[in-house]
């Protein structure tokens, strides 16, 4: 069942960003999702196998796109390990949970329960689809609420995920609605863009991430104070950037390419920009 908490939509610039993701049909998306049925809204790590790009032209599209979903597959499955000992009994909560693909995965792999949150209603309704269709829609979840004011009860939850949305929010509101959430000694685990403190402001090539995706890329300090400030302590910090580009190479010399790839290539390779994950204790 789907539950709605009253007035999830609170600025325009909410508005704005729902908009984006009720309208968003990207086949970079889409035809990445039919792969398997497991539709991702976040980028890929790991080394691409080269010889999608080699042997007979009339399947090469469709090589590149498999390897792709797979190397998105990969950094869910490398966000989803950092949860290991839940069980079934266990509640987790997806913060942003897109189309439903990381939510799924982690039910697939540990029987729990999941909620996922969302502030696009079409994301919502597509990822309660897919649950259904998985044939866990008792397990997972998917609610049209704002995850800096959830209203599920404090403490429900045995941890909280963010795959690749804290750039559209405060992150001091939204620490302290994830420490409210979850219990004392569970974890919040985060995989985001960030960038870097070290060469200064925002660059160019991240101001173009901003502009594409309607979002803010907060610096790499930010989530340490955020968290300092709301009883999550990191315990594992892990830089994902050069991990993260072989994908970027290879979703750039695809057919389903968006025009950003550049913009993320350049922001990587010159250091202003870093794919982090962080894992944290809520103490
Ligand atoms: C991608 O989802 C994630 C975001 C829009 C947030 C921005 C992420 C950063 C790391 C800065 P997507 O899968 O919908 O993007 P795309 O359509 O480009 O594949
Ligand atoms: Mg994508």
């Amino acid at each position: 069942m789907t539950t709605v908490a009253p007035g999830v939509l609170r600025t325009d610039y909410q508005r704005s960003v729902a908009a984006y993701w009720n309208a968003e049909r990207d086949p970079v998306n889409i035809r990445l999702g039919e792969v398997d049925g497991i539709y991702h809204h976040h980028y890929g790590i790991g080394p691409y196998d080269e010889s999608v790009l080699v042997g007979p032209e009339e399947t090469r599209d469709a090589r590149v796109i498999a390897e792709l979903h797979r190397l998105e597959t990969a950094q869910a499955d490398f966000l989803i390990d950092r949860f290991a000992g839940t069980g079934p009994q266990d509640r987790l909560l997806d913060g942003g949970s897109g189309r439903g693909g990381t939510s799924i995965m982690t039910n697939r792999r540990y029987g729990c329960r999941v909620d996922g949150v969302s502030i696009s209603e079409k994301q919502v309704e597509f990822a309660n689809n897919q649950a259904a269709k998985w044939g866990v829609a008792d397990q997972v979840r998917f609610h049209f609420r704002n995850m800096l004011d959830t209203g599920f009860e404090t403490g429900a939850f045995r941890g909280v995920w963010t795959n690749e949305t804290t750039m559209y929010v405060d992150l001091f509101d939204l620490f302290g609605e994830f420490s409210r959430l979850v219990a004392p000694g569970g974890r919040y685990v985060c995989i985001t863009g960030c960038y870097n403190d070290l060469t200064g402001g925002r660059s160019k090539a991240v101001s173009q991430i901003d502009e594409r995706y309607t979002c803010s890329v907060h610096p790499r300090s930010a989530y340490f104070k955020a968290m300092a400030a709301n009883n999550l302590v990191p315990i594992e910090v892990v830089d994902l950037t050069p991990h993260t580009i072989p994908y970027w190479e290879l979703r750039e010399r695809s057919s389903v390419a968006t025009g950003v790839e550049s913009s993320f290539l350049t922001a990587y390779r010159e250091g202003s920009f870093h794919y982090l994950m962080i894992v944290a204790d809520r103490v």
